[in-house]
């Protein structure tokens, strides 16, 4: 990883999706692992999550969705992120996700999805995974 600038993750919850223990203790991981987070708040819409991705800078958006609404949410977040020129922010998405709906997700445009229970060193393991392979990340 580059000493020069810390990776910078934003993490999301959106819609009326109040789930938010699995977000809380992957933040602290991912800061415990020397990456800068950033954390929306509940509440949030696919406009505010991309204006403050944008505002802060980040390379990844964190949507963490618990209650189904995943697709329609990844979507419009990364139409949005093409209006605005961010396509270089990569999507990824957490929470209670079935794997059937990896694929539609993947077509989307989301860099990666991640199944229930999985762990926070999994998610640390990809995150230095796409540093490391900055073409692979899209900056
Ligand atoms: C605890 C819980 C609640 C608590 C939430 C407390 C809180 N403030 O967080 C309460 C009781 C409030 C609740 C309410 C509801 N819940 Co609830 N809840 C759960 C439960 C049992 C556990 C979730 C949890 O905290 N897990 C522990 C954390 C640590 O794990 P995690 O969230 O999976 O996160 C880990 C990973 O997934 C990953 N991760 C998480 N997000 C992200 C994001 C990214 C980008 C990445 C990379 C990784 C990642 O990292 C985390 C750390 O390892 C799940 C069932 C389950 N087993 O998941 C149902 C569940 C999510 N709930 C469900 C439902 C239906 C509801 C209610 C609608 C019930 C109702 N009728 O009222 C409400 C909705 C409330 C709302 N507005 O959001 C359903 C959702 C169904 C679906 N998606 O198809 C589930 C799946 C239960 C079920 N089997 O039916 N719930």
């Amino acid at each position: 990883m580059s000493s020069e600038r810390k990776v910078r993750i934003l993490l999301a919850k959106a819609g009326l999706d109040t789930h938010v223990r699995g977000i809380s203790i992957l933040m602290v991981r991912l800061r415990d692992a020397g990456m800068e987070t950033i954390y929306t708040g509940l509440f949030q819409t696919p406009e505010t999550i991309v204006a403050a991705a944008i505002q802060e800078d980040v390379d990844f958006i964190f949507l963490s969705s618990h209650l189904g609404g995943h697709i329609t949410l990844a979507q419009r977040i990364i139409e949005l992120l093409k209006e605005n020129g961010a396509e270089n922010i990569a999507l990824v998405v957490g929470g209670v996700i079935p794997r059937k709906d990896f694929p539609t997700l993947k077509a989307l445009g989301v860099r990666e999805a991640f199944l229930p229970h999985t762990l926070p060193s999994t998610v640390i393991d990809f995150v230095k995974a796409q540093i490391a392979a900055p073409a692979a990340k899209g900056k």
